[in-house]
C-alpha cells in the first residue's frame, strides 16, 4: 500500500481527486501545507528531520514553501540538530518526524533539549485517523499511544485530528516552547489529515509571544531584604541564567554586592571568565564548594543544585538559600529556600532593580574581601591539579582553548574532554554547549551541524557560521552517520574526535571501583578513512599537534575532521576526601 492509497481510504467522498491528486503535487492545499504556512508565518526558516510515509503530505507541502530541510541520518541526531539550531540562535528549533520507529527514535535527543530548556516544536506523523486508539488494525508503524512515549521527554503532546485546528495548535505549541521553562513541545498529525484537501484559506499571520513569567513580588522584596543584610553573599549561576538572558543584570547584581559568582556547566559563560568576581566553573572541587557553604545568603539561579553542583550531593550550605527559577518542582527540590518561580531574566532584573546595598555593608569573608577570596580560592584550584599528573590534559585543553577563535560556539559530546571543558572552559564570545542536561552520548557532532545550520540562517557567513564539535571514540560513533548529512550541505563545522580506545571515563570509572573494567574497551573504525569515505577531508594528529590541525581545519571550506588519538585522565575527585 502507498502512501496515498492509504490516504485515500479515508479521504471524504467530495475529495475523491483529492489525496491522490495532493500527494502527487497538483497544488492542491491540504493539511501538509498548514503546518507549513504555520510554521512560516511564526519565524521558523529551517527544520531538521526525516520523512516516513504518513508524513509526505506534510513534506510534499514542504516542497511548496520556503522552509530549508536539513535531513539528518537517525532521527536522535536530527532532535540533536534542532536543539543545536536552537542554542546557538535563540531561535526555535523544529523537528519533522516519521510515524512510530522514527518518532520513537528522537526521543533520547528530545531528553536532553527538554532537560535543558530548548525551545523546539515536533511535528510527528501519525497513522490515519481511523487506527488510533490502540485498534491494532496492523497498520505500518503504529503503537498502541505514540504521544504517550513523548510524554517524559516533552513539556506537552497534542493530537491533531482536523485540519482546521492544525494553525492554532501550532501557534499554541510555539507559545508554549517559548515560555519559560522553554522546551520541546510535541505535535502530531495523523497521515490523511495531512495529506487531505482543505476549505481553510492560507495562513498569513500567526502570533506567539512568551508568557510572562514574573516573580512575585512578596519574593522580590524579601530576597532584597535577605541581600541587602548579607555579609557573604555568593552566587551559583546554571543553564536557567543563559535561558532567561539574565547575564547583564547577573553581573549587575554580582556587581552591587559584591559577590563571588560561580557558574555550572549549564551556566557556563553567564558570567565573565576573568572577572575579579569571577570563580570560573570548578564547581566539583572542594575548594569552591567551601566557599559557598559559607555564603551566608546564596543565590541560586537556574539550577536544581543537582549532582555535579552539589559536588556529588556532598555540598552542605550553611547559609540561607535564595533560589530561582523557571520550573517549579526545581524549588528545594535538594535544600530547603526562599524559592521564586520566575524566568531568570525577569528574576533578576525585578531584583536588580530594587536593589541597593546600603553604603555601610561591606562584605566579610573572615576578614578577606570578596576580590581576595576568588583570587585565592582559584589558585588553590590550580594548585592542586598542579600537584596531579595531568600536565599533558592541561595542555591539550589549553591547545584547544587557543585555536578556537574567540567568538567560535563550541559542542561537546559526553566524553573526558568535556568534563574538563564544564570546569575549565572559558567560552570568551563564543558560547559552551555540552549535554549535561541529560548526558546522552551523541549529541556533539549532530548538535553542531544544528549550530552552524542555525548560526548561517540568521546570516553569518560559512566562515563565521563555523563551529567546534568534540565527541570521543564512543561517542562519535553515534553520529558518525551524519558525515553525510555534513556533506551533503556543506555545513562549516570542525570535528575532533578524541579516541581513547573505549568508553574512557567507564573504564576509569570501573578500574577504580572494582579494580578491572569490563566491556569499555572498542574495536574502532579508522575514523580519517571513514570521513573520507564520506567525502569529508580529514587528519590524525598527535595530541602536541591538535592546535594547530585545528586552526587548519578552521581555515578550510566545509566540514572536516581531526582525529587525536590519546588517553585523557580525569582530575582527582575532590567529594570523596569529605
Ligand atoms: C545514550 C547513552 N548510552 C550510554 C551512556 C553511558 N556512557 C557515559 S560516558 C560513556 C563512554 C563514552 O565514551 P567516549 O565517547 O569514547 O568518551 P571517553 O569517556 O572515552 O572520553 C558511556 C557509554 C550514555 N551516557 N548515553
Ligand atoms: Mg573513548
Amino acid at each position: 500500500m502507498t502512501a496515498v492509497e492509504s490516504g485515500a481510504t479515508s479521504a471524504p467522498a467530495e475529495a475523491d481527486a483529492g489525496p491522490a491528486g495532493a500527494g502527487a503535487g497538483t497544488g492542491v492545499r491540504n493539511g501538509g501545507d498548514l503546518v507549513v504556512e504555520t510554521l512560516e508565518a511564526l519565524g521558523a526558516k529551517t527544520v531538521f528531520g526525516i520523512p516516513g510515509q504518513h508524513a509526505l503530505g506534510l513534506f510534499d507541502a514542504m516542497g511548496r514553501g520556503n522552509l530549508k530541510f536539513v535531513s539528518s541520518r537517525v532521527e536522535n541526531n536530527s532532535a540533536f540538530a534542532a536543539d543545536g539550531y536552537s542554542r546557538a540562535t535563540g531561535e526555535v528549533g523544529v523537528l519533522f518526524l516519521s510515524t512510530g520507529p522514527g518518532a520513537l527514535t528522537s526521543l533520547a535527543g528530545l531528553q536532553e533539549a527538554y532537560a535543558t530548556g530548548v525551545p523546539m516544536v515536533v511535528v510527528a506523523s501519525q497513522i490515519p485517523l481511523e487506527g488510533l486508539g490502540a485498534r491494532r488494525k496492523g497498520m505500518l508503524h503504529q503503537l498502541d499511544d505514540q504521544k504517550a512515549s513523548a510524554a517524559n521527554v516533552t513539556k506537552s503532546q497534542r493530537l491533531i485530528q482536523h485540519a482546521s485546528g492544525i494553525p492554532s495548535a501550532i501557534q499554541d505549541a510555539w507559545t508554549e516552547a517559548i515560555s519559560s521553562p522553554q522546551g520541546p513541545v510535541w505535535l502530531e498529525v495523523p497521515q490523511n489529515v495531512l495529506l487531505d484537501p482543505i476549505m481553510v484559506p492560507p495562513v498569513e499571520d500567526a502570533l506567539a509571544e512568551a508568557a510572562d513569567n514574573p516573580p512575585r513580588v512578596e519574593l522580590v522584596r524579601e530576597a532584597v531584604k535577605w541581600l541587602s543584610a548579607a555579609k557573604r553573599p555568593a552566587i551559583i549561576a546554571g543553564g536557567g541564567t543563559r535561558r532567561g538572558r539574565a547575564e547583564k543584570s547577573l553581573l549587575s547584581i554580582a556587581e552591587k554586592l559584591r559577590a563571588p559568582v560561580i557558574c555550572t556547566p549549564g551556566g557556563n559563560g553567564a558570567f565573565p571568565w576573568n572577572h575579579e568576581l569571577s570563580l570560573q566553573s570548578w564547581i566539583e572541587d572542594r575548594h569552591m564548594t567551601d566557599l559557598l557553604e559559607d555564603a551566608d545568603v546564596l543565590v541560586v539561579i537556574g539550577s536544581s543544585l543537582g549532582e555535579v553542583t552539589s559536588n556529588y550531593f556532598t555540598f552542605e550550605p550553611r547559609g540561607r538559600i535564595i533560589q530561582i527559577d523557571a520550573e517549579p518542582r526545581v524549588l528545594e527540590s535538594n535544600r530547603p529556600g526562599l524559592g521564586i518561580r520566575a524566568d531568570a531574566g525577569q528574576a533578576l532584573a525585578a531584583l536588580d532593580a530594587s536593589l541597593t546595598v546600603p553604603a555601610d555593608t561591606r562584605p566579610d569573608w573572615h576578614g578577606t574581601s570578596p576580590e581576595d577570596l576568588v583570587r585565592e580560592s582559584l589558585r588553590k584550584v590550580k594548585e592542586r591539579l598542579e600537584s596531579q599528573d595531568l600536565a599533558r590534559e592541561l595542555q591539550f585543553m589549553a591547545d584547544i582553548r587557543e585555536a578556537v577563535p574567540a567568538d567560535m560556539q563550541t559542542f561537546w559530546d559526553m566524553t573526558i574532554s568535556a568534563y574538563w571543558g564544564w570546569s575549565c572552559w572559558d567560552a570568551r564570545e563564543g558560547q559552551f554547549h555540552s549535554a549535561q542536561g541529560a548526558g546522552g552520548l551523541g549529541y556533539g557532532f549532530p548538535a553542531a551541524i544544528g549550530g552552524a545550520v542555525g548560526l548561517e540562517t540568521v546570516g553569518k557567513s560559512a566562515a563565521s557560521a563555523r563551529v567546534l564539535a568534540v565527541s570521543g571514540d564512543g561517542s562519535a560513533m553515534y553520529s558518525i552517520a551524519e558525515l553525510a548529512t555534513a556533506k551533503q550541505h556543506n555545513v562549516p563545522v570542525t570535528w575532533l574526535i578524541v579516541d581513547d580506545g573505549g568508553y574512557g571515563i567507564l573504564r576509569e570509572y570501573m578500574v577504580g571501583a572494582f579494580g578491572k573494567a569490563t566491556a569499555t574497551e572498542l574495536a574502532r573504525p579508522d575514523f580519517v578513512k571513514l570521513a573520507e569515505s564520506f567525502g569529508v577531508p580529514a587528519t590524525r594528529v598527535s595530541p602536541e599537534n591538535v592546535g594547530d590541525a585545528l586552526k587548519a581545519g578552521f581555515a578550510a571550506d566545509g566540514p572536516n575532521v581531526v582525529v587525536v588519538e590519546t588517553l585523557l585522565k580525569m582530575f582527582a575527585p575532590t567529594h570523596l576526601d569529605s
